[in-house]
């Protein structure tokens, strides 16, 4: 297997696991959460400054990658890695979930879906097979199996069609896998349903995986119902290999989803949400754009050292912002990756040290709600 999993220690107050993923372009500790790099970049940042905040692993997307600048371009490049300057290793999404959310714009038919590219209008199809081949282009380390990704709310019909067709591509993706270097997993669908999460993990552990995505959460449900799929969904999937939570990065959901178990996540809030002006503080979000620090020359976080809190204050960089100035995001994008980077190393530790239960009801304490 190009991808193996070790678990160093299981903690004992809850299901929450620290280990490491074996990967051809290196280790990664885990929990780990990767920076969203959709275009070809984690937006703003070199690869040097991601690596430096921590980043080892960056999740990158099929779909858009295949629209523009196209995967034989990629391919062209020698792969991904080299094309975007990102020695460490990388994991694709298939495509599947960008595809299901276009909405009117897509047709789903059980051998693939029939869509229109956002960017220009121009029509594609995408199934297993042309997923696997569009990811085999990219080489990426990890490529995800293309799914059906059900919306919320939907039909308890709906949602049981996901996961059947979920099923059979799953299987297609593996027949249609050619690369040695490059390895496979499988996604969990089920919606909010418990046999529905029962069968597709009965499905995709039967055609065996090296790691299992966790998707359709996180698609609007509330947090609550969130965390009882997980309760329900996690302890089915075997112990010795990695479950990935799709779409997921929030710091609360962070530390609930390591709670149940899971490995990995992947989000594009923290650097989406910088490009907007806003940035995580140990006492929650803060709005820097707003018109209150326009006059504050503390940092963006009193509580942290990174480059963009040793150095700057709020009030700079709010001005920048409303400048229009590039610094200004890259400033909240640098800090935000750092503090989501940073909170997965101290929940390592912190199971690592079995006190990891504590650290997540301290953490949240000072939090808040959100
Ligand atoms: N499937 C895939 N990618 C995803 C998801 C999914 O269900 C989600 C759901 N939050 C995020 N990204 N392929
Ligand atoms: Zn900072």
């Amino acid at each position: 297997m190009t991808v193996t999993f070790s678990i160093i220690k299981e903690d004992t107050q809850t299901r929450a696991r620290a280990g490491v993923l074996h990967t051809l372009r290196g280790d990664v500790e885990t929990p780990v959460f990767m920076p969203v790099g959709t275009q070809a970049t984690v937006k703003t940042m070199t690869p040097r400054e991601v690596w430096d905040l921590g980043g080892r692993l960056i999740l990158s997307n099929t779909y858009h990658l295949y629209l523009r600048p196209g995967s034989g371009l990629v391919r062209e490049a020698g792969g991904l890695h080299r094309f975007m300057g990102w020695p460490g290793p990388i994991l694709t999404d298939s495509g599947g979930f960008q595809v299901f959310s276009l909405g009117p714009l897509r047709r789903i038919e059980e051998d693939g879906v029939w869509f229109r590219s956002h960017l220009d209008g121009s029509e594609h199809f995408f199934s297993p097979e042309k997923a696997m081949a569009v990811q085999e282009d990219l080489g990426s380390d990890i490529a995800m199996a293309f799914d059906q990704c059900a919306p919320y709310p939907c039909s308890y019909e709906e949602a049981r069609e996901a996961v059947e067709r979920t099923s059979r591509w799953a299987l297609r993706c593996r027949e249609a896998k050619r690369r040695s270097d490059q390895a496979l997993f499988g996604i969990i669908q089920g919606g909010v349903h418990r046999d529905l999460r029962e069968k597709s993990v009965r499905d995709l552990v039967a055609i065996g995986f090296p790691g299992y995505g966790i998707g359709g959460l996180s698609v609007g449900e509330p947090k609550d119902i969130m965390y009882r799929v997980l309760d329900f969904t996690v302890p089915l999937l075997p112990v010795d290999r990695p479950r990935y939570l799709m779409g997921v990065g929030s710091p609360d959901c962070l530390l609930e989803g390591v709670d149940r178990g899971v490995d990995m996540f992947d989000c594009v809030l923290p650097t989406r949400i910088a490009r907007n002006g806003t940035v995580f503080t140990h006492r929650g979000k803060l709005v820097v754009r707003n018109a209150q620090y326009a006059r504050d020359f503390s940092p963006l976080d009193p509580q942290c050292d990174c480059y963009a809190c040793r150095h700057f204050t709020r009030a700079y960089i709010r001005h920048l912002i409303k400048a229009n100035e590039v610094l200004g995001i890259r400033l909240t994008t640098l800090h935000n990756l750092h503090f989501i980077l940073s909170l997965m190393g101290r929940i390592r530790r912190a199971i690592l040290e079995g006190r990891f239960a504590r650290f997540k009801e301290e953490f949240l304490a000072r939090w808040g709600g959100e």
